[in-house]
């Protein structure tokens, strides 16, 4: 009953979206990430693209879940360039890079941004040892083009998140490729309900200097960032539980955990193959989360290739108001595969707390590897929390107007690996997120409003 008092039984799970940004782009830059690969060179339709991100966060908000969003980083981002040893005027800076390295230009042209799972790890109030909710950005260190996001992330979250009585803003665990963090993309919480304390489940690739890890792929998450992260959220050891990710899964493509498993509440949906120990980890949640349950999907049934190709795992598991049941959103690529449907639908109709289907198209964002699930950063709050955080950032009809006329101003249909060097695309850039902090109202956000 305390709980219901206090508010702390009404705690939400809110999902803030990336924007997708207007450089959005195929550059091939993830090793590992297969859809990358694939896709590098593309021509990418960043109108489109933006457009999806949108038409999600709208569906999530009309099935009535709060939805917030992180508002896209400044690309080209001309400070990487300049300390990269480009200097100049911009356009000189732009076209030096794109004759004498193009893969720096690539790096400081990147979207990824956009996939807000990876934007930070969040420990809701409920598991601190503050009652405050915590924010780490990722150092994203694996990744060259990743490793540039930390700093404007934690700018953008302490502008959400401002009011320090009830938000808590850590840095990023210094950065070195032994310590990379992905941020939420592997990390999950269980719990029985939201608002109360729950399980944080740190799914990690690569741990010290063992030798146990994927031998074909990169394993990005480490052990030793996942504990840091823990330890600066205070969260209580005994509720804090690090599985080790099949390394056979990493070598299919599951760069991240969140391309096989996705929790939500008690419950987790989990791939066969996904965890190097599943029995284990289970008996370890159960410990901690009594009525902690899992839904496996066999490998029999749904091959690490097929799940890595149609990113059925790479989905947002919710309890949508006045449904019985959870509901799974998904990406239209999973329903395409006949083994995937038949495993989602024989799911749906087994004896499990999920019920319900959606599915979602956020194409552009999949052929570069990310999935709706990588696209959102989960944020429990209470309802004290959800008053606390800056309204602007928090979706409802008028504001998902307002960025759909915002993104077919600003936003270009087309864009090929050649237009990232043409100085007028930066000066979109910059005319796009000047009109976006001013409907936003944040004042000078970015590095370019901030220059001296
Ligand atoms: O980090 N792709 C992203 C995809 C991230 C997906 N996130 C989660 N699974 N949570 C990545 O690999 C590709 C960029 C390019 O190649 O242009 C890219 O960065």
């Amino acid at each position: 009953m305390a709980q219901q008092q206090d508010g702390t039984g009404l705690a939400v799970e809110a999902n803030f979206d990336g924007i997708v940004g207007n450089t959005h782009n195929y550059a091939g830059l993830s090793p590992g990430n297969l859809a990358s690969a694939r896709h590098a060179q593309k021509p990418s339709h960043p109108r489109a693209a933006a457009r999806q991100g949108l038409a999600k966060m709208k569906r999530l908000h009309d099935l009535g879940l709060v939805q917030g969003f992180l508002p896209p980083h400044e690309r080209p981002h001309l400070p990487t360039l300049h300390a990269f040893g480009f200097t100049g005027k911009a356009a000189d800076v732009l076209a030096r890079a794109a004759k004498d390295a193009p893969a720096l230009l690539a790096i400081a042209c990147s979207a990824s941004p956009m996939w807000a799972a990876n934007a930070a790890t969040v420990s809701p109030s409920a598991d601190s040892a503050d009652g405050r909710v915590h924010f780490t950005p990722a150092n994203l260190a694996s990744m060259a083009h990743r490793a540039i996001e930390p700093a404007f992330t934690g700018r953008a979250l302490r502008t959400i998140f401002a009011d320090d009585a009830h938000f808590a803003h850590h840095p990023p665990v210094p950065a070195g490729n032994r310590f990379g963090d992905e941020g939420a993309a592997n990390y999950d919480r269980l719990c029985s309900a939201h608002g109360e304390a729950g399980a944080a489940l740190f799914v990690y690739g690569r741990a010290g200097g063992d030798e146990a890890g994927p031998t074909r792929h990169p394993a990005r998450q480490a052990l030793e960032a996942s504990a840091a992260v823990a330890r600066a959220h205070g969260l209580d050891p005994a509720r804090v539980v690090y599985a080790r990710q099949n390394p056979v899964a990493i070598d299919a493509g599951a760069f991240h955990n969140d391309v096989v498993s996705v929790a939500n509440r008690h419950v987790l949906f989990s791939h066969e193959q996904a965890l190097a120990d599943p029995a284990a980890v289970a008996e370890a949640l159960r410990a901690v989360v009594p009525a902690f349950e899992v839904v496996t999907v066999p490998a029999a049934q749904v091959s690490l290739e097929d799940a890595v190709g149609s990113y059925l795992f790479n989905s947002q598991l919710v309890d949508i108001p006045g449904r019985e049941g959870m509901t799974l959103v998904l990406p239209e690529e999973s329903r395409e595969n006949p083994r995937v449907l038949a495993a989602l639908e024989a799911v749906r109709d087994g004896d499990n707390p999920i019920a319900h289907l959606e599915f979602v198209d956020v194409r552009q964002s999949m052929d570069n590897g990310g999935g709706p699930a990588c696209l959102r950063l989960r944020v429990v709050l209470t309802p004290a929390e959800r008053a606390a955080v800056n309204p602007a950032f928090l979706l409802d009809d008028a504001r998902y107007d307002a960025l759909c006329t915002w993104v077919d101003r600003h936003y270009r249909e087309t864009l090929t690996p050649a237009d990232l060097a043409d100085p007028a695309l930066l000066d979109e850039t910059y005319a796009a997120l000047d009109d976006l902090t001013a409907l936003l109202g944040t004042g000078a956000l970015y590095d370019f409003q901030r220059a001296p």
